[in-house]
């Protein structure tokens, strides 16, 4: 899986409950976005790795959808007291620990991948032991930036996606988003291999711009993708015309695709031979029963599609959302 935030995490608990469900031997690769990464105060903050790390270890504050359960702000309130910005980008307590701990191993020398790996030695494997792997989708520094109107003063100026997103609100005027780096970075060890070695891609219900596209950034992973004799589904984060997490509608318009099911599934395009731009990466595309007259569209862009409840309420109603997945690209399976 590729992987973003809170709508790629909550997608794997379903695809794990049906694994549960089967009892299969399947094992999960999570390919997680790396470029919403930010330093603050000194410490590297890993966003959408922890949001899974901590979702699939059941550390996660379910309300938020990021960060720790039972958390408190001591020290975000100290550093406010000091002044010290940014004060709109807030770390608990708990999930300090992580960052010093991630911060530490950097320092030492490990890779992302290394130090992702020994945190998810606390949080996964006692749970999944050796079924559920999480990669960073790069060990180099690639960073998501939005080009925006700056409100205090007019003028034009990149800021990191989590000063436009959280700071700003999504709600400034933007042109651009960039992912610094990404050009010249290289996927992390393991995930072009997790692509190449698999039987199924799945790409969950994650921001196209910020999560999936960035990834889709790294030189190598669409290749990978386009490749791979394993077939590629995706679930569409857009039911209706919105994005059931939330910030796909400003994005999508910053880079002028259509914010519908069926736009987001012809902006990734199908993987058959003159499908898409000739780069498409999917072979399967599923959308809710909303957009179930959307089907039509999508299957004329050479993309097989089919309309289910794409609500994430509960582990089972994701896990039949998994199910109706593989359904579509891996009938009988
Ligand atoms: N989101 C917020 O809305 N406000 C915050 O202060 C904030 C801090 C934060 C710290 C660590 C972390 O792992 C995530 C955090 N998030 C915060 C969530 C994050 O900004 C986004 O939801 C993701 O980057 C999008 O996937």
């Amino acid at each position: 899986m590729l992987s973003g935030g809170v709508g790629g995490a909550r997608f794997i608990q379903g695809l794990l409950r049906l694994v549960e469900r089967t009892s299969s031997a399947t094992t999960v690769t999570v390919i997680a976005n790396t470029g919403d990464d930010i330093w603050v105060h000194g410490l590297k903050v890993c966003p959408d790795l922890d949001t899974v790390m901590y979702t699939l270890g059941s550390g996660i504050d379910t309300d938020r959808g990021w960060g720790r359960t039972d958390e408190t702000w001591h020290a975000k309130e100290e550093l406010a007291a000091y002044g010290v910005e940014p004060t709109w980008f807030g770390l608990g307590d708990r999930d300090l620990a992580t960052h010093l701990v991630r911060t530490q191993m950097l320092d030492a020398g490990f890779s992302l991948s290394k130090v992702t790996d020994a945190l998810c030695r606390r949080w996964l494997s006692p749970i999944w032991g050796a079924r559920v792997r999480l990669l960073p989708m790069s060990d180099d520094r690639v960073e998501t930036h939005v080009v925006i109107d700056d409100p205090a003063d007019g003028e034009q100026r990149a800021v990191h996606f989590q000063e436009y997103w959280i700071r700003h609100q999504a709600s400034v005027s933007a042109s651009a988003v960039v992912a610094i780096g990404a050009d010249r970075s290289a996927p992390a060890p393991g995930v072009i291999e997790a692509i190449s070695d698999t039987d199924l891609v799945v790409l969950p219900p994650s921001n196209p711009v910020v999560s999936v596209g960035t990834i889709l950034a790294v030189p190598g992973i669409r290749d990978a993708l386009r490749t791979t004799t394993a077939p590629v589904v995706g679930v569409s984060g857009i039911v209706g015309d919105d994005h059931v997490h939330g910030m796909a509608r400003q994005l999508l318009g910053i880079i002028g695709v259509e914010v519908s099911a069926a736009g987001v599934a012809e902006h990734y395009g199908s993987r058959r031979p003159g499908g898409g731009n000739g780069d498409g990466i999917l072979d399967g595309w599923l959308v809710d029963s909303v957009d179930a007259p959307s089907v039509d569209r999508i299957e004329k862009a050479g993309i097989p599609a089919r309309a289910v409840p794409l609500m994430m309420t509960d582990h089972d109603a994701t896990a039949d959302m998994a199910q109706a997945a593989i359904d579509l690209v891996l009938p009988g399976r």
